[in-house]
C-alpha cells in the first residue's frame, strides 16, 4: 500500500482505452451495430464463446483498444442508461434513419450531457427505403445537438449493421473523438473499478462485471463494493478467457463476491479511503399513495441490472398513474430462479411473484397452486410491465372486495326515545344486523395504524324505508341503529363493519 502510494508520485500516466457507451431509443440498431463491429473485430470461433452479460467487451481498431458498452433502449432502463452514461469517455447515439429522433434519443442526450460526455452520432439502417439522414441531423437541432453539416461540432456517421457500411468510419471518428480527450490514467493508481453488471450463475456463483477505471485488478486482491467485501478468486475478460489481471477500461468479470454488489457502485481496494463510495444509499421500499390497499410484490430477475429496471418501471406503474389507488410494496427482491421459500414469503406476506428471465424451481408451480400464490414469469419487459398492471390492479380491488361493509353516514335521525340512527349510504360489501362496526371521522381507506376508532359496537338494527332489513347492499342507502348508543353520530362520519 505505501509502496504504491509512493509510486504514485513518480509514475507516468498513461493512455487509457477510451471507454465508449452506445445509446439510443429501443430497436434503433445499438446492439446490431456492436455485433457488427464485434464480429468483424475477432475470429468467428471466438464469438460463440463470449459472455453476452459482460455487456461490455474491447476490440482494436487500427491497433488502438476501444471499450464498447451496450445499454438497452426501453424506457425502463433508464437507470442503466445513466450509468452507461457516467461511465463512459464518448457516447455513441444511435439513430435509426428512418425513425430519427424519439423519447430515448432524448434522454440518451440529456444523460450524455450531464455526464459532460462528448456525443458522436451514428444514423443507422441507411440501407432501408425510408432512410431520412437530412431529418435526423434537424431533429437533433432541435434538441441541441449542432452536427458538423449544421455548423456544429458534433461528429455523424451514416452507418448500417445490416449491411456493415459506414461502421469502420464510425470506428475511426471513435479513435479521432479519444485522440482529441487524450485520456490519461496511472495503471499502478488505486484501483477503481465501476459494476455494470451482477447476478448469481448457478454453477459458477456470484458473478460481477466491471470496467477497470484506474488501477489494476489480480486475482487474489482483496477487494470491497457496496459494504461487501471479497477475495478476487477468478477474473475472466470479454472473450470468457481467464486472465491473471486486468489493467485500464478493461471489462471483466469477478468471481469471489459472495453477496451481490450493486450495479452502478465502485470496487475499491479493502479498507481504502473509496470504500465509502462504493456503498449504495438507502432505497425506497414502499411506492404509491398512502392508502390502506398496499399490494406486496415479490420480484425475481436474472441480474441486478434487470432486477433494478424491473423495479422502477413496476415503481413508476404506481407513482405516475392517476388512477391507481394502491401502494405497492416490494416484499423481496432477488436475482435467482423462483424458489419455494419466495412462494412461502408470498403466502405469509400476500405478495405476488413475478420473474423476468428466470426459470421456476421444478416445485414452484404446485406449492403456488396450494397456497394460492400467483406466480408469472416474463421474458420482455413490455410483457411484462401490462401484465403486471393488471395484475396489481387486480390484486387492489380484490382487497377492495374484501372489505365486508362499509358505509357514510350522509344524515342522522334522532328518534322519541333518544336513539340516534345513521342514514348511510353503502360504499363497499353489505351491512348486516349484528355486524361489529367500527366508526371514524374518515375514510377507512385513509386509516393508518395510528387512527383509532372513534366507536366500537354492533349493529342493533337495519332499516330500509319504514321495514327492518336483513341486509342492505352495495350502493344503497339504509338506515343503522347502533348497539351501544352513540350520541356523538355526525353527517361525514364512516362505518366499517369489522
Ligand atoms: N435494415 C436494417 N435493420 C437493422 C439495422 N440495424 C438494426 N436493425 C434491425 O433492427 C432491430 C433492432 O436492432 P437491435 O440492434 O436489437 O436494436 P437495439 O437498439 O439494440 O434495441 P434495444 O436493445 O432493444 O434498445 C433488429 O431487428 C435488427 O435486425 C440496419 O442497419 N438495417
Ligand atoms: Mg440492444
Amino acid at each position: 500500500m505505501n509502496m504504491e502510494k509512493k509510486k504514485d508520485k513518480t509514475i507516468q500516466y498513461g493512455k487509457r482505452p477510451p471507454i465508449v457507451t452506445f445509446m439510443g431509443h429501443v430497436d434503433h440498431g445499438k446492439t446490431s451495430i456492436l455485433d457488427y463491429i464485434r464480429k468483424t473485430n475477432i475470429q468467428q470461433k471466438e464469438y460463440g464463446g463470449i459472455t453476452q452479460h459482460i455487456g461490455a467487451y474491447q476490440i482494436q481498431h487500427n491497433n488502438e483498444p476501444i471499450t464498447f458498452i451496450d445499454t438497452p433502449g426501453h424506457a425502463a432502463f433508464t437507470q442503466m442508461r445513466s450509468r452507461g452514461g457516467r461511465a463512459a469517455d464518448i457516447v455513441v447515439l444511435v439513430v435509426a434513419a428512418e425513425e430519427s429522433v424519439k423519447p430515448q434519443t432524448k434522454e440518451a442526450i440529456s444523460h450524455a450531457k450531464a455526464a459532460g460526455v462528448p456525443i458522436i452520432v451514428a444514423i443507422n439502417k441507411m440501407d432501408k427505403p425510408g432512410a431520412n439522414p437530412e431529418k435526423v441531423k434537424q431533429d437533433l437541432a432541435q434538441e441541441g445537438i449542432m452536427v458538423e453539416d449544421w455548423g456544429g461540432d458534433v461528429v455523424t456517421v451514416e452507418v448500417s449493421a445490416k449491411t456493415g457500411d459506414g461502421i469502420s468510419d464510425l470506428l475511426d471518428a471513435i479513435n479521432a473523438v479519444a485522440e482529441i480527450l487524450d485520456l490519461k490514467a496511472n495503471p499502478e493508481g488505486e484501483l477503481e473499478a465501476t459494476i455494470i453488471e451482477s447476478r448469481n450463475d448457478k454453477k459458477r456463483g456470484t458473478l460481477v462485471s466491471a470496467i477497470i477505471q484506474s488501477g489494476k485488478l489480480k486475482v487474489g486482491d482483496e477487494i470491497s463494493a457496496s459494504g461487501f467485501e471479497a477475495k478476487v478468486k477468478f477474473l475472466m475478460d470479454d472473450k470468457g478467457i481467464g486472465i491473471k489481471e486486468a489493467g485500464l477500461s478493461k471489462p471483466v468479470e469477478i468471481m469471489g463476491f459472495k453477496e451481490l454488489p450493486n450495479v452502478g457502485d465502485l470496487i475499491v481496494e479493502k479498507g481504502s479511503d473509496l470504500a465509502e463510495l462504493s456503498v449504495d444509499e438507502n432505497r425506497t421500499e414502499i411506492v404509491g399513495k398512502e392508502t390502506k390497499k398496499t399490494v406486496g410484490i415479490i420480484i425475481k430477475a436474472d441480474t441486478q441490472g434487470t432486477l433494478e429496471a424491473v423495479k422502477a418501471s413496476l415503481a413508476a406503474l404506481v407513482t405516475e398513474s392517476i388512477e391507481a389507488d394502491y401502494s405497492m410494496r416490494f416484499t423481496h427482491t432477488s436475482t435467482g430462479a423462483v424458489s419455494d421459500s419466495d412462494v412461502l414469503l408470498a403466502s405469509n406476506t400476500n405478495s405476488i411473484i413475478v420473474g423476468f428471465n428466470v426459470k421456476k424451481d421444478s416445485s414452484v408451480d404446485e406449492l403456488a397452486q396450494d397456497l394460492g400464490v400467483i406466480v408469472k414469469t416474463y421474458n420482455t419487459i413490455y410483457e411484462l410491465i401490462d401484465e403486471v398492471k393488471d395484475l396489481l390492479e387486480g390484486t387492489a380491488s380484490k382487497e377492495v372486495e374484501k372489505i365486508k361493509g362499509r358505509a357514510e353516514v350522509i344524515k342522522t335521525f334522532k328518534l322519541p326515545s333518544g336513539d340516534v340512527i345513521a342514514g348511510c349510504n353503502i360504499i363497499a360489501g353489505s351491512l348486516k344486523p349484528k355486524f361489529r362496526i367500527a366508526i371514524y371521522d374518515k375514510n377507512p381507506s385513509d386509516i393508518t395504524e395510528a387512527d383509532e376508532p372513534l366507536y366500537l359496537g354492533s349493529i342493533k338494527k337495519l332499516k330500509q324505508g319504514k321495514n327492518d332489513v336483513s341486509v342492505a347492499g352495495i350502493n344503497t342507502e339504509c338506515g343503522v341503529l347502533l348497539k351501544p348508543h352513540f350520541n356523538d353520530l355526525r353527517k361525514g362520519y364512516w362505518i366499517e363493519a369489522i
